[in-house]
């Protein structure tokens, strides 16, 4: 049991813990070793995800990170260019692993939100001539976690897709927080999965699961995936324990997302009334990313302009938590595991500066 004032976390949706019915199912999960793909629950989450995705078959893997990393590795050859977007979690927050691991080289897009366009990504694939690298790879982001949680058009990535596929390049989709996507969009998921070569999606965020990721595929891209992953270290065992939240994730969790996207929206209503907070994009998901200047701070004069850090120092001290993304960025994410006067709570210590 808790005491005291609950704190808000709204550092991210990774900061969820297990609901009760996934800690029972973990307890009772029947499990095998996932090595040998005999561990039926693990089977069972697979074929789950595969299906609700449109996919021939998943692999669990422990993170998002790994799964995205499998897939580079799966979908590419050393030495081969990865095109994604520049303010991608591939190529932000992910250790340089495509180039640590695989031997990649990111080219860049500056986008529109993250959101490449076709013709962007058509005149990024390198032609086949001897003195260039190949480009192996374009991996989009939807929902899009540094683009305060914007969500691309299912228009926008059929049109990338073709502009890939007819120059032969294949495409991933990051789908960290795809259920997410598929909401605002108001699509089922497999509409946002549709058209890729491998798709990622996470159970550790929005949906509340301790741990784990599934990355899928075709039959043989995953069999492929499943060698890579144990390359990388991610050869689990008796790993039914950390599948079974995963199930109840897909079953339960999934409808509720809507929740966190209204949080998302009460919480920016309230904020855009402060001086010195600008919310740059409207938030469609559940990820809030907004600025914070000088006014906010009244006549406080911040010597180092740290004002985002100032802004987040000031929150905690009131039992809230958020992430300062740089001086001038903070980022709230809404979630399942958040106090009921989360938004009033938030807008009221925010206010408590004056
Ligand atoms: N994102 C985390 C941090 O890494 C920033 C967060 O708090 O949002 N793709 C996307 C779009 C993500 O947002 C994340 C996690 C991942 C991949 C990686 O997932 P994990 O943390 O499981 O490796």
């Amino acid at each position: 049991m808790e005491s005291g004032i609950r704190i808000i976390d709204l550092r991210s949706d990774t900061v969820t813990r297990p609901t009760l019915e996934m800690r029972k199912a973990m307890a009772e999960a029947e499990v095998g070793d996932d090595v040998y793909s005999e561990d039926p629950t693990v089977n069972r989450l697979e074929e789950m995800a595969a299906g609700m995705l449109g996919f021939e078959a998943a692999l669990f893997v422990p993170t998002g990170s790994m799964g995205n990393q499998v897939a580079l590795a799966v979908h590419t050859r050393p030495g081969e260019e990865v095109v994604c977007d520049a303010d991608s979690h591939i190529l932000h927050y992910e250790m340089a692993a495509m180039a640590a691991l695989s031997g990649l080289l990111p080219r860049v897009l500056i986008t529109v939100g993250g959101f490449p366009s076709a013709g962007q990504v058509s005149e990024a694939i390198q032609p086949d001539i001897g003195y260039l690298s190949r480009t192996g790879l374009i991996s989009l982001e939807n929902s899009h976690n540094r683009g305060g949680g914007a969500v691309m058009e299912i228009e926008n990535q059929r049109e990338v897709q073709e502009a890939a596929h007819q120059k032969g390049v294949p495409v991933h989709l990051d789908g960290a927080r795809i259920f997410n996507a598929a909401i605002a969009l108001g699509v089922d998921v497999s509409e946002v999965a549709a058209g890729f070569d491998s798709v990622m999606f996470c159970l550790s965020k929005g949906l509340g699961a301790p741990v784990g990721s599934l990355l899928c595929g075709s039959v043989d891209l995953i069999k492929e995936a499943r060698r890579i992953r144990k390359r990388f270290g991610g050869g689990m065992r008796q790993v039914g324990v950390l599948a079974a939240p995963g199930l109840v994730a897909l079953e339960k969790m999934t409808g509720r997302l809507a929740e966190d996207h209204l949080t998302v929206r009460l919480l920016a209503e309230g904020l855009a009334q402060q001086s010195g907070i600008e919310i740059p994009v409207d938030p469609q998901t559940n990820i809030l990313i907004f600025t914070v200047g000088p006014e906010w701070f009244g006549e406080k004069i911040l010597e180092d302009g740290d004002f985002a850090g100032g802004f987040v120092r000031h929150l905690k001290e009131n039992g809230i938590l958020a992430l300062a993304l740089d001086k001038n960025k903070v980022r709230m994410v809404a979630h399942y595991d958040l106090p009921e006067d989360t938004v009033e709570r938030t807008l009221a210590a925010v206010e408590s500066n004056k």
